[in-house]
């Protein structure tokens, strides 16, 4: 189908995010407040292991979240290894808005949260900290594919979940996007994955549209994926060729070190096309469209 798509975002749990975002756009707000409510609803939801409250820790049992929001006019912000706060993406639109920076980490970011306000939260849920203090037993970092999937477990019965990314257009082709994230479970203290980082986790271009990335960060943000996806846009490929175009690059590059990774592309042009890939089977993501019906489609997948 060609040219309806309004709101995009990754995994099944985006389907409320893109409710949110549609809601807000329909009364009244802007792009970029209506790419905030959509990742705002699963920052606020303890039952989501992969974003903001209830998201799973680093490996020192610290829950630090990753977010950035931008649009079609230059406009971004950004905050990395933010603590203590449940909504990333609104401290990353307050940078934006309020700082003369794009991006903010680690104390100064948390401490520029609560300069603005946003209220000091322990991130860490009885649930989450319980499955860190397992995981302690034998220290295996080892990313699961598709834990992000609501309700999916993995063979071992690990259930988790993940970062909403999340792009809506206007029907006269303007963009914004937002993505948000706890990261990867159990990873190093420190460490930050592609979704804060521009042209990595997320991108929109003016004229063209965006895309949005999800799954093993590393893998993405060596080859900035998704101002790659949208690069490709430019150069006249449809948002599903973009997105393939990038998973392969990324399969010829790393080669055996990809076995059993996971990585995911979302992409939609000014046009409302949307199209999406994975290296695995399982990738899932909500599309709404311009009368505000959301479905949930599955990505074909590389392997
Ligand atoms: C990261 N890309 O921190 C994020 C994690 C993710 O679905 O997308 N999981 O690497």
């Amino acid at each position: 189908a060609s040219g309806d798509a309004l709101i995009v975002s990754t995994w099944d749990f985006g389907a409320a995010a893109n409710d949110a975002a549609y809601a807000r756009r329909r009364a009244g707000g802007s792009l970029l407040d209506a790419v905030e409510a959509g990742a705002n609803v699963p920052e606020a939801d303890p039952t989501n292991h992969s974003v903001g409250f209830g998201g799973y820790p680093d490996r020192d049992g610290r829950v630090t979240l990753d977010a950035v929001i931008m649009d079609d006019t230059g406009r971004v912000g950004a905050v990395a290894a933010l603590e203590d706060t449940v909504h990333a993406i609104s401290v990353a639109r307050a940078v934006m808005e309020k700082t003369p920076h794009t991006l903010l980490v680690g104390e100064g970011a948390t401490r520029f949260a609560r300069d603005q306000g946003f209220p000091q939260t322990n991130l860490l849920t009885p649930e989450a900290e319980a499955a860190w203090r397992d995981w302690l037993k034998t220290a295996d970092y080892s990313p699961q594919a598709n834990v992000e999937r609501t309700g999916y477990r993995t063979p071992g019965g690990a259930l988790d979940h993940d970062t909403i990314g999340l792009l809506m257009r206007d029907p006269d082709g303007r963009f914004a996007g937002a993505c948000t994230t706890s990261g990867m479970a159990f990873k190093m203290r420190g460490r930050v994955g592609d979704s804060p980082q521009v042209g990595s986790g997320l991108y929109v271009e003016k004229d063209v549209g965006g895309a949005t990335a999800t799954g093993v960060g590393e893998e993405v943000t060596r080859v900035a994926g998704s101002a790659r996806v949208v690069a490709s846009m430019r150069a006249g490929a449809s948002p599903q060729a973009a997105c393939e175009e990038v998973v392969r690059h990324i399969a010829g590059l790393r080669g055996d070190a990809i076995r059993g990774v996971q990585v995911g592309f979302l992409a939609m042009d000014r046009h409302g096309r949307v199209g999406a890939f994975c290296l695995l089977p399982g990738f899932v993501y909500a599309v709404t469209d311009t009368s505000g019906v959301t479905q949930v489609r599955t990505a074909p997948s590389l392997f």
